[in-house]
């Protein structure tokens, strides 16, 4: 079969800024990469405003432009709607799509409350039952050192679960003279580092230990209360004017957290700890080892195992580019690494191999909804101060 005899996917992207650009990225690449069921086509992004989007759309590689994302889910050239926009347009959204019979991928958080959450699942659920398919984008699950995580604990390498230790630690906010953007809006945001990165680690302790958090006690904290309004905004970055706004979200969330096979873990996200960019950081302690991953060391997994002879002991290094691990057969002799923008490419390949092999996607809304869950009782106990003990004297 020659590339052009695989049947198309017509791809339909909501939103083109950070997002956005990795999702082009991915959608560019991965059939180039990697052998797909179904061939994916750039065939349209919306966004707002006309020149920007038509600009977008040349940058990106996209083959047409949309002003009205309802025009773009009408399309019969569009089988796959991309959602890569703020929070709060998620739910109407991906409602529509699925009801007009498109397959959904949707950014995380995958929505700004757990009531938007239950009918995107409710949607998700009705639509599978004709085949439409609806995922969300918890991309880190596809860095292969996390996979490769998840595989190890599967299968027992550092035994049953009994502490976890999680961080999301990024540093964009930390200046108070860093612009507002939506991300600080609660109206479009839901929440502030908790929604952004925490749900991130939620996920991905999830996913390698194979359990689901099953209570929390929490500590939500905003330490800058007004910023400067942007006036242009790049990425995380932006410029601002005289104008100044408040910031109505979180700056920083802790959490302890209860595990379903009986393990505890601790959480901290946030967006102010200087020097820290992207510091994905997860710790899984078992019966019989530990494994440890941080993502500004993105192809390394740290393993130790408690049978080593303790005189030799220690938390070995694996450099995970080997052919065998997983992802990493499809890219660069061992040994070269590779990016952030690599679990994107990722994440479109498994939805694609799902789509084509017809069956769910991971994490289906239904993850995306159990995350949001999580984040709801971080919040409602960070709200409540029963469990909040004074330190007496
Ligand atoms: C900002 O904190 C952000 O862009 C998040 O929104 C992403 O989900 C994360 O992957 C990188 O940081």
């Amino acid at each position: 079969m020659t590339h052009e005899d695989v049947p198309r996917l017509g791809i339909g992207m909501i939103g083109y800024a950070f997002m956005g650009a990795a999702h082009s990225q991915a959608w560019r690449v991965a059939p180039r990469f990697f052998d797909l069921p179904l061939r994916p086509e750039m065939t349209v992004v919306a966004g707002r405003s006309r020149d920007a989007v038509d600009a977008a759309a040349r940058r990106l590689g996209w083959h047409d432009a949309e002003t009205d994302w309802r025009r773009l889910i009408e399309r019969d050239d569009v089988d796959l709607v991309d959602i890569c926009t703020p929070g709060d347009t998620h739910a109407e959204m991906a409602v529509a799509a699925l009801e007009a019979g498109k397959h959904v991928l949707c950014e995380k958080p995958l929505a700004n409350s757990v009531a938007e959450a239950e009918a995107m699942t409710a949607a998700a659920e009705a639509a599978s039952a004709r085949g439409v398919r609806a995922m969300v984008g918890f991309t880190y699950r596809r860095v292969p050192a996390v996979a490769l995580a998840r595989e190890l604990v599967a299968e027992g390498r550092i035994g049953a679960v009994r502490q976890v230790r999680a961080q999301y630690l990024q540093d964009w906010l930390a200046d108070p003279a860093a612009p507002l953007s939506w991300r600080l809006d609660r109206a479009k945001a839901g929440s502030g580092a908790l929604g952004d990165i925490a749900a991130h680690v939620v996920d991905l302790t999830q996913f390698i230990t194979g359990e689901v958090v099953t209570g929390v006690s929490g500590m939500l904290e905003t330490f800058v209360h007004e910023r400067p309004v942007a006036t242009e905004f790049s990425g995380l970055h932006g410029s601002a004017g005289a104008e100044r706004g408040r910031v109505t979200v979180d700056d920083a969330a802790l959490f302890t957290a209860r595990f379903s096979g009986g393990g505890i873990g601790t959480f901290e996200a946030t967006r102010m700890a200087w020097g820290r960019k992207n510091a994905i950081r997860v710790e899984v302690n078992g019966t019989r080892g530990s494994i440890a991953f941080d993502f500004e060391d993105m192809n390394v997994l740290h393993l130790f195992d408690a049978a080593d002879d303790a005189r030799v002991a220690g938390f070995r290094r694996i450099v995970v580019t080997e052919p065998d691990h997983p992802y990493v057969g499809a890219w660069w002799p061992a040994g070269h690494g590779l990016g952030y923008e690599h679990g994107f490419v990722h994440q479109a390949v498994d939805l694609v191999r799902a789509l084509g092999a017809g069956e769910q996607p991971r994490p289906s809304f239904a993850d995306g909804l159990q995350v949001q869950r999580v984040l709801d009782a971080v919040e409602r106990s960070a709200g409540a101060s029963s469990t909040w003990t004074d330190v007496a004297g």
